[in-house]
């Protein structure tokens, strides 16, 4: 079969790969998938009769030479029982990176090919073993930092958004087809209120889908934090406070931090990149302006933004104009050095305020707690789903297609039933229907392989 220069060509070939990551282990799993997949394992192991289904067979690896090389486990899984759907099979060597690679190479002289990345999840999609949602799930479980992404993953990898998709999108057929219905018989009886209540329901079920789609995303990609301030407020003495340890330069000097730092911590399973900038303030050096300019950036750019305020010293109307700058924005006054008298008219601060001496670390986890408010709505959190931007997106589409369907109501039934039409071909791109070459070769590429 031919290979385009860019993207993926699916073919039905027996396809081999290292499933484990290199390096010394326990063991090491090789993975071949494909018609000639047990075929293939048999020209390696002494072994030949692999009669059962998910059994694990005890045998011996074979080199060119027919020497022993390795004590291995062999396992079959067959046609439509297994991850692919292909029948496919696993040799489990030890886990020396010489053994295991010896053993693909073995593998590919004798009618394998080496698997592209996502490969074996590909052929599962392609096969019909699972949806795209799915699909996100899987790399979402490989990929989570937290439990709690984790969770989020594995309720989409075991088919939570499929199914919540699918459901969506027959109720949204089925108010479709009775709109249709009174196309055609336009004398009928008006079914406009049945119509109304269903349409609610699906806006409220897919408003949920999106929640949850939201706090996925945050658990997975994070929030970035940005720390902004006036020179010597305690910007950088905060950002050591939250991660616990002393990253950036503390001194009493205006201007110590001219840079952009960034570091990650997880506050409550959100991972957070958190970024130390340079004071606001005009300045003549070239330097220092230039860390002012990439400040103001990264405050623009960032998802919440972490005001710091020296409070012994008071507002100044730098403060005032760059908190106006926040207002409607996720963001916190910190207002840092508690431990000293108090100059601040906190009345003046348009902010949610939290109190902390970064120096004594006192108030640490206010801020942490105020941060992961801002984050996200704690109760979505835990019942995560992982979806992917492109999905989130559908999902989003979905939503506002079916809200302007029932605004449309009013204008006749054509148009409403238009807008259910692209409600659902969102919620099918979700599940991956109909999906095209190049968006499975991004969702792809993004696996190991082996996956
Ligand atoms: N008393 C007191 N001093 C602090 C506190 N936080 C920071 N400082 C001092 O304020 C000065 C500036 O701190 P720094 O973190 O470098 O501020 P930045 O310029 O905003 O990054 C240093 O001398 C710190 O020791 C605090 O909570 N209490
Ligand atoms: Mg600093």
């Amino acid at each position: 079969m031919l290979r385009r220069k860019t993207g993926y060509v699916h073919r039905s070939d027996t396809i081999a790969a290292i499933s484990t990551a290199l390096g010394h282990s326990g063991i090491a799993v090789v993975r071949i998938s494909g018609p000639d997949a047990v075929n293939v394992v048999r020209r390696l192991v002494k072994r030949q009769e692999f009669p059962e289904h998910g059994r694990m067979y005890l045998t011996s690896l074979l080199d060119d030479e027919g020497r022993v090389i390795d004590r291995v486990l062999a396992v079959r899984f067959m046609r439509g029982r297994s991850y692919t759907g292909e029948e496919s099979a696993e040799i489990h060597t030890h886990g020396g990176s010489l053994i295991a690679r010896t053993c693909l190479e073995l593998a590919v002289k004798n009618g394998a090919r080496l698997a592209e990345p996502g490969e074996f999840t590909r052929r599962a999609f392609i096969n019909g073993r699972i949806d795209l949602s799915q699909a996100e799930g899987v790399l979402g479980v490989i990929q989570a930092k937290s439990q709690e992404a984790l969770h989020a993953a594995a309720r989409t990898l075991t088919g939570e958004l499929s199914s919540r998709a699918h459901k969506i999108h027959d109720e949204i057929l089925a108010l479709q087809s009775s709109l249709e219905i009174q196309l055609d018989f336009p004398e009928g009886e008006t079914v406009s209120d049945d119509i109304n209540g269903g349409l609610d329901g699906v806006i409220s079920e897919l408003e949920e889908l999106v929640s949850q789609c939201s706090a996925g995303q945050i658990l997975r990609e994070g929030v970035r934090v940005v720390i902004a301030g006036r020179p010597n407020a305690g910007k950088s003495s905060l950002m050591n406070a939250l991660l616990g340890r002393n990253r950036a330069i503390v001194t009493d000097i205006p201007g110590t931090t001219r840079d952009i730092i960034e570091e990650g911590l997880i506050i409550d399973g959100i991972p957070v990149r958190l970024t130390d900038t340079a004071g606001l303030r005009e300045s003549e050096d070239v330097i220092e302006a230039e860390g002012v300019r990439l400040a103001l950036d990264a405050m623009s750019e960032g998802d919440i933004c972490l005001y710091v305020i020296d409070s012994s010293r008071g507002l100044d109307d730098d403060d005032r104009g760059y908190m106006s700058m926040l207002a409607g924005r996720k963001a916190l006054a910190v207002l840092n050095k508690s431990d000293l008298v108090s100059a601040l008219d906190e009345a003046r601060i348009p902010l949610k305020k939290v109190h902390v001496s970064a120096k004594n670390c006192a108030g640490i986890d206010d801020v942490k707690n105020a941060v992961y408010a801002l984050a996200c709505d704690e109760s979505l959190l835990s019942e995560g789903l992982n979806a992917s931007a492109m999905q989130l997106e559908e999902l989003r589409g979905s939503l506002q297609a079916v809200r302007e369907a029932r605004d449309s109501l009013m204008l006749g039934e054509d148009i409403t039933a238009g807008l259910l039409g692209s409600a659902r071909v969102s919620l099918l791109r979700v599940l991956g229907v109909d999906a095209g070459d190049e968006l499975l070769d991004s969702m792809f590429s993004r696996f190991c392989v082996g996956k």
